[in-house]
């Protein structure tokens, strides 16, 4: 993937919407591929109308870009996005993101569902990500560094911007939808961890365990946007549950929690685009 296909990508969306910039990009995770089409003139894009758009493979992750109106704001939605543990390179599991930049979207707020760790949290709570761990020994940035997408070295000590994160608290509690925080840490998957890998990730500051978000944070604060993290916890991580993990479980509390989090996004996007 190259500069020029992220181009062609933000041109081709241009094109396809008629704006020719986006105000801000947000990533659905699993379980909440459907919210876009609630978005107020929402415009489908299938991902494989997007040139050198890579097309999840993963039953129940979707595959669209919509473009909608949020408070005034023109916004990018991704339903469904693909994961490294699918085999996709990194450039692949950024190039949405990268994408969304290059067509104008100052802010990426980035969603996800994970397992927790974290001392009080439970399966249902919705946290914000205040910072991450990337325990999987690869970044989307390895490789020659195209310059015109961002620096060689770029800066992570504010991933998660924290004057967005201040927003999210505020707009989360004037909408009365509980807001937790938490560090993420990726895990590669596709196995969920053992009881020792959550025990080694909660000592090292862990609440979250999760297996996307991260390499996105990265490529986006490459190219100098802003991001929001936001996770659902679908199941306590592994050995901190008494029960093993299923992807069943993972769906049910996703089915159950799919209301406030969409109250908290009808919430925060409005707010977020207009920041
Ligand atoms: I949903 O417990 C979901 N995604 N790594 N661990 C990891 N990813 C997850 C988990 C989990 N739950």
């Amino acid at each position: 993937m190259s500069y020029e296909d992220i181009r062609a990508a933000a041109s081709a969306i241009a094109g396809r919407t008629g704006h020719d910039r986006h105000t801000l990009a947000i990533v659905l995770g699993s379980g909440l591929a459907g919210y876009a089409r609630s978005l107020p003139g929402a415009v489908e894009i299938p991902y494989e109308e997007i040139p050198g758009f890579p097309l999840p493979r993963v039953a129940g992750h979707g595959g669209s870009l919509f473009s909608a109106n949020v408070g005034g704001h023109p916004v990018l939605v991704f339903s469904g996005r693909v994961h490294t543990y699918e085999g996709w390179d990194l450039d692949d599991v950024v190039f949405g993101v990268r994408t969304a930049i290059t067509a104008g979207c100052g802010t990426i707020v980035l969603t996800n569902a994970s397992g927790g760790c974290g001392d009080g949290l439970e399966a249902g709570d919705l946290v914000l990500i205040t910072d991450h761990l990337n325990l999987t020994a690869r970044n989307p940035l390895t490789g020659l560094n195209d310059e015109r997408l961002g620096p060689r070295f770029p800066d992570m000590s504010d991933v998660y911007t924290t004057a967005l994160r201040s927003v999210a608290l505020e707009t989360a509690a004037a909408a009365g939808v509980e807001l937790k925080q938490g560090i993420y840490a990726w895990f590669l998957g596709p196995s969920y961890e053992t009881p020792a890998e959550v025990q080694m990730a909660k000592r090292l500051g862990a609440d979250l365990v999760g297996m996307s978000t991260v390499p996105e944070a990265i490529a986006a604060r490459h190219m100098g946007a802003s991001v929001v993290g936001i996770s659902l916890v679908t199941n306590l991580a592994a050995g901190i549950s008494p029960v093993p993990l299923s992807h069943a479980e993972v769906q049910e509390t996703a089915d159950a929690a799919r209301e406030r989090f969409t109250a908290l996004l009808d919430a925060l996007l409005p707010a977020l685009a207009s920041a």
